[in-house]
C-alpha cells in the first residue's frame, strides 16, 4: 500500500456490524465478558479500544513500524518511553528542543535517578564525548522546535550502532508524511499528534511507534499500567486528521517556503531559520532525509529587541498567537516567553533562542494574506 492509500486505509475497515465507512466512536468503558476471561478482544477501555486501536494500527503503518501506542498528549508518550529507563541510566538530547520536554526530562525523571545531558547534535563530536556505559537513549527532534536545526538521523544511528543505546526521533515537526525515521535507524519515533497528525488544533494527544516487539511490550506494559491514554472521540479526530496529511502537509511546504523567501528578503529580519533555504545550515541533510521542509519557519529581528517581537507577535490578523503548532490555520509564537520558558534564559540564548525571535506555523490561507499580514506587523516596529 502506497503512502496515500495508508493514510486513509491503513487499521481501518468498514465496520462489520454496520457497514459504516468511517470508524465508529466505542464510546464505552468496558466490554461484556460471556464468561470471566471469554471476551471479543476488549475488555476495558483504558487497556485497549477499537477507536484507539484503529488509529494505532494506521500509526504503526504510517511510520513503517509493527506497533503503535496512543496517549493522553505528547508530553504523555515521551513519559512512557523515559519509564522504560531505571534509575542510573542516562539520556543525551538535543539542547535545542520544545521547552516541554527538557521540563519534564529536568524537572521529574532527574529526581527519579536518571541523568540528562543536552548537547548540539549536529555536531557530532559533543555526542560522542557524552556517550559512556550508562549511556541507553539518545533523544532528538529534527527539525528542532524552534531553532529548525536538522540532525542527521543515519548518522547517529551508526554511532550507537553496537551499542545498548535505543535512538528516540520526536518527528512532530516532520511527520511520516515528511520523514521516516524508523528507515533511517530510530528505534522509537514519537508524536505530539496534537501538531500536523491531527492537523485542525482540536485534539491533544501524543504517540510511540516502534519495530522491536520486546520494546513494544514495556511500552504496553507502561501504557495500561499508568493510563495516560487518549479517549475514543479523540482518536476519531485524529484519524479523521490523518486522512489529508499529504495534502496539507504539501501546501504547508509550499505556503513556508514563500513566507521564509519573504522574510530573508525583509530589511527588518535578522536570520531566517527554515531548511528548506540553501543558506540553513542543515539544508542538504534535510534535503537527503525529508520529502520536504516543512511548515514551521522562526526568524529575529535587526536590533534583537524583546519589545519589538512583543509587538510583532502581538498585531498580526492571520497569524494568531498562541501555543502550538501544525494546524490548517497560522499560528505565531514568541518561544522565550511562551513556549520555550521552561529553559532558562542563558541555557536558551546558547542555543539561539534569544528575546527577538519569532516562530510561525504557516498555515493553509492564501499565501497573499499571510505576506501582507507580517508586512503590516513589521511596518509596526
Ligand atoms: O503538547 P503535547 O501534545 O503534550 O506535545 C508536546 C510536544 C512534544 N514534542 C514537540 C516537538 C512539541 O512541539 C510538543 C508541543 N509543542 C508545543 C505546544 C509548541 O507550541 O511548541
Amino acid at each position: 500500500m502506497k503512502f496515500s492509500t495508508k493514510l486513509i486505509h491503513a487499521g481501518q475497515s468498514s465496520d462489520p456490524s454496520t457497514g459504516a465507512i468511517m470508524t465508529p466512536i466505542y464510546q464505552t468503558s468496558t466490554y461484556k465478558q460471556k464468561s470471566p476471561g471469554d471476551f471479543k478482544g476488549f475488555e476495558y477501555s483504558r487497556t485497549g479500544n477499537p477507536t484507539r486501536q484503529a488509529l494505532e494500527n494506521n500509526l504503526a503503518a504510517l511510520e513503517g513500524g509493527n506497533y503503535g501506542l496512543c496517549f493522553g498528549s505528547g508530553l504523555a508518550a515521551i513519559d512512557a518511553i523515559v519509564k522504560t529507563l531505571s534509575p542510573g541510566d542516562e539520556v543525551i538530547s538535543t539542547n535545542d528542543l520544545y521547552g516541554g520536554s527538557y521540563r519534564i526530562f529536568n524537572s521529574i525523571f532527574q529526581k527519579y535517578g536518571i541523568k540528562f545531558h543536552f548537547t548540539r547534535m549536529d555536531c557530532i563530536d559533543s555526542l560522542n564525548n557524552l556517550i559512556n556505559e550508562k549511556t541507553r537513549m539518545v533523544w532528538v527532534e529534527t527539525p528542532t522546535n524552534p531553532m529548525m536545526n536538522i540532525i542527521d538521523i543515519n548518522q547517529l544511528y551508526n554511532l550507537i550502532l553496537d551499542k545498548d543505546i535505543l535512538l528516540v526521533v520526536d518527528n512532530t515537526f516532520a511527520t511520516p508524511y515528511l520523514q521516516k525515521p524508523l528507515e533511517q535507524g530510530a528505534d522509537i519515533v514519537m508524536h505530539s499528534l496534537t501538531k500536523y497528525m491531527g492537523g485542525h488544533s482540536d485534539v491533544v494527544m501524543g504517540a510511540v511507534i516502534c519495530k522491536d516487539k520486546k520494546l513494544a511490550d514495556k511500552l504496553f506494559h507502561i501504557q495500561n499500567s499508568c493510563g495516560a491514554v487518549p479517549g475514543p472521540m479523540d482518536c476519531f479526530l485524529v484519524l479523521r486528521g490523518i486522512k489529508t496529511l499529504h495534502v496539507r502537509m504539501d501546501r504547508h511546504c509550499k505556503n513556508a517556503k514563500s513566507i521564509a523567501n519573504f522574510l530573508e528578503s525583509h530589511q527588518k529580519i535578522d536570520k531566517v531559520y527554515w531548511p528548506g533555504l540553501v543558506n540553513h545550515k542543515g539544508h542538504e541533510i534535510a534535503k537527503s532525509q525529508m520529502l520536504g521542509f516543512g511548515g514551521m519557519i522562526s526568524f529575529t529581528l535587526k536590533g534583537n529587541k524583546l519589545k519589538d517581537a512583543i509587538s510583532v507577535v502581538s498585531n498580526m490578523n492571520y497569524f494568531t498567537l498562541a501555543e502550538s503548532l501544525g494546524g490548517v490555520e497560522s499560528l505565531v509564537g514568541h518561544p522565550a516567553s511562551m513556549t520555550h520558558a521552561a529553559i532558562p534564559k542563558e541555557e536558551r540564548e546558547k542555543t539561539g533562542v534569544v528575546d527577538s525571535l519569532i516562530r510561525l506555523s504557516v498555515g493553509l490561507e492564501d499565501i497573499e494574506d499571510l505576506q501582507k499580514d507580517l508586512d503590516q506587523a513589521l511596518k509596526l516596529i
